[in-house]
C-alpha cells in the first residue's frame, strides 16, 4: 500500500527535547523567559533539562535506526548557533553538524525546522515578531546554518506552525512571549510569514534541499446547521487554515479575517505578498483534531465540545476522517498546491512503565486510522510523500510541561531512563517488514 520511497519518520523540536539551556554558548529564548515565569507553565516546568538529548544524541538517534525509520525531522535552536550579537557560535554550530553526521552515517534522512518557537530573548527585547526587522534577522540565521550544513539537510524547513507563534504567542498569550492583543497577533503573523519569504531565498542560495514550511491545520465542525453556527465554522477555518496557506499559495490574507477581527489589517508593504508567496518545494502539515465550534453571538466563534467522543489526554478529539477531508479540500482550493509531507501527527496518553512495558494500545490505533486517512487522501490524488510521527521522545509540551506524554519513547525525567512504548514497537514490526519485501507492508 505504501510506495517504496514513502517516508515514515518521527518529529522532534529542540527546546522540547535539548536541555543544556545555558551550555556551549546558548543564550536564553523566549520559552526560556516565559517558562521562568511563575504561572505560565504547568507545575513551573521549563526546558532547561528536557530530555537531555544535548548530552544523550547519539544513543537517541541509534534508537531511531532501531525503530527502523527512514527520516527524522529535528529543529535548530536559533540562540544556541548565533550569539546575542548575531555572530556565530561554533559549538552551537558544530554540535547540529555532528547530529547530522551521524544521522546521514545511520542512513536516516535530516527534515531540519529553523525556526520551532524559541526566537533568541536578545530579538524579543527589540519587539520580536513586532518588529519586521527580525524577519532579516531571521534570513541572516537560515544563511548561517545552510552556509555551515549544506550536504548534510534533506529538506529544509523554515517555520514550524506559524499559526502557534502568532496567535498563542501574541494574541491570546498561552505560549511564549504571552502577549494578548489580536492586533499583536496579526503583525507577528505577517513578520513571520515575510520571515518565511527571506529565508527561503538565503536557503536556496547555499544549498540544493528542498525548501518548505509547516502549518497546523484543523478540521472544523459546525455545532448545528443554523446560519450563525455555519458561518462560526467558515470563520474558525480561515482563521485555523487559510490565515497561513492563503498568504502562502494565493498571495493574499482571506477576507474572512476582516470579518473575525474588524479593523485589523496586516501590516503589509509593496513586494510583501510576493515574498510570502514564493513558490515552495514542500508543504507539511500538522494534524491532530477536530474542533467543533458555534456562534458567540458577535462576529467570532466559540467552540464547544462535542459529548461523547473519543478524545486524548489533551482533550483532543480525535477525528482521522479531518487530515483525509482537509487535504482533499487543499487541492481544491490551492492550484499551487506542492507534494505534501505529513510533519507532525500523533497524541498525547498518561503512559506509564508497568514492569518494563509501556502499553499504549490508543496511540497504535490512532496511527492506524491517520495512516489509513493519508492513504485515502492519496488515493483520491492529494501527492504525500511522507508522514513523521509526534514525537520520538515524551518532551516538553509548552505549556502543558512535562504532565502530557506525546512520545513512542517514555521518558522518565528523574532517570532520563528511555522505554519505546508498545507503539513504537508496532512501528518498528511495520517498517520493518515494509522493508523485507514489496508483498510485506
Ligand atoms: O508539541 C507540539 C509541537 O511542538 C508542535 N505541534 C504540536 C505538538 C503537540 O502539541
Amino acid at each position: 500500500m505504501w510506495r517504496p520511497d514513502f517516508l515514515f519518520g518521527v518529529a522532534t523540536a529542540a527546546y522540547q527535547i535539548e536541555g543544556a539551556a545555558a551550555e556551549a554558548g546558548r543564550h536564553p529564548s523566549i520559552w526560556d523567559t516565559f517558562s521562568a515565569t511563575p504561572g505560565k507553565v504547568h507545575n513551573g516546568d521549563t526546558g532547561a533539562i528536557a530530555c537531555d538529548h544535548f548530552h544523550r544524541w547519539e544513543a537517541d538517534l541509534q534508537q531511531l535506526a532501531d525503530l527502523q525509520l527512514d527520516a527524522y525531522r529535528l529543529s535548530i535552536a536559533w540562540p544556541r548557533v548565533v550569539d546575542e550579537r548575531g555572530a556565530p557560535n561554533r559549538q552551537g554550530l558544530d554540535f547540529y553538524k555532528r547530529l547530522l553526521e551521524r544521522l546521514q552515517s545511520l542512513g536516516i534522512q535530516a527534515f531540519v525546522t529553523l525556526y520551532h518557537w524559541d526566537l533568541p530573548q536578545c530579538l524579543q527585547d527589540r519587539g520580536g515578531w513586532l518588529n519586521r526587522d527580525t524577519a532579516q534577522r531571521f534570513g541572516d540565521y537560515a544563511s548561517l546554518v545552510s552556509r555551515e550544513l549544506a550536504g548534510l539537510v534533506t529538506a529544509w524547513c523554515t517555520l514550524n506552525e506559524p499559526w502557534c507563534s502568532a496567535y498563542l504567542g501574541h494574541a491570546n498569550g498561552h505560549h511564549a512571549p504571552g502577549l494578548k492583543n489580536v492586533r499583536y497577533g496579526v503583525e507577528a503573523m505577517h513578520h513571520l510569514l515575510l520571515g518565511h519569504g527571506v529565508a527561503t531565498r538565503a536557503l536556496r542560495s547555499n544549498d540544493s534541499a528542498p525548501v518548505g514550511i509547516v502549518t497546523n491545520v484543523n478540521a472544523v465542525r459546525a455545532d448545528s446547521q443554523r446560519p450563525e453556527d455555519l458561518q462560526a465554522a467558515r470563520l474558525a477555518h480561515a482563521c485555523a487554515n487559510s490565515w497561513v496557506l492563503d498568504p502562502l499559495l494565493l498571495g493574499r490574507y482571506p477576507e474572512e479575517l476582516r470579518e473575525l477581527w474588524p479593523g485589523i489589517e496586516a501590516p503589509v508593504r509593496t513586494g510583501d505578498m510576493e515574498r510570502i508567496a514564493v513558490p515552495l518545494d514542500y508543504l507539511g502539515i500538522n494534524y491532530y483534531f477536530r474542533a467543533n465550534v458555534r456562534s458567540d453571538g458577535a462576529h467570532g466563534y466559540v467552540e464547544r465540545m462535542l459529548p461523547g467522543v473519543e478524545r486524548t489526554q489533551m482533550g483532543w478529539e480525535v477525528y482521522p476522517e479531518g487530515l483525509r477531508d482537509l487535504l482533499l479540500g487543499f487541492k481544491e482550493r490551492y492550484p499551487r498546491l506542492p507534494p505534501i509531507y505529513i510533519t507532525e501527527n500523533g497524541m498525547a496518553s498518561d503512559d506509564r512503565v508497568v514492569d518494563g512495558r509501556v502499553e499504549d494500545p490508543q496511540r497504535i490505533s490512532y496511527l492506524r486510522r491517520h495512516l489509513a486517512a493519508v492513504d485515502e487522501a492519496m488515493r483520491q490524488g492529494v501527492e504525500v510523500k511522507g508522514y513523521f510521527l509526534w514525537s520520538l521522545l515524551d518532551n516538553f509540551e509548552w505549556a502543558y510541561g512535562y504532565e502530557r506524554r506525546f512520545g513512542i519513547v517514555h521518558v522518565d525525567y528523574a532517570t532520563q531512563q528511555r522505554t519505546p512504548k508498545d507503539s513504537a514497537l508496532a512501528l518498528r514490526d511495520f517498517l520493518r517488514q515494509r522493508k523485507a519485501g514489496p508483498r510485506a507492508g
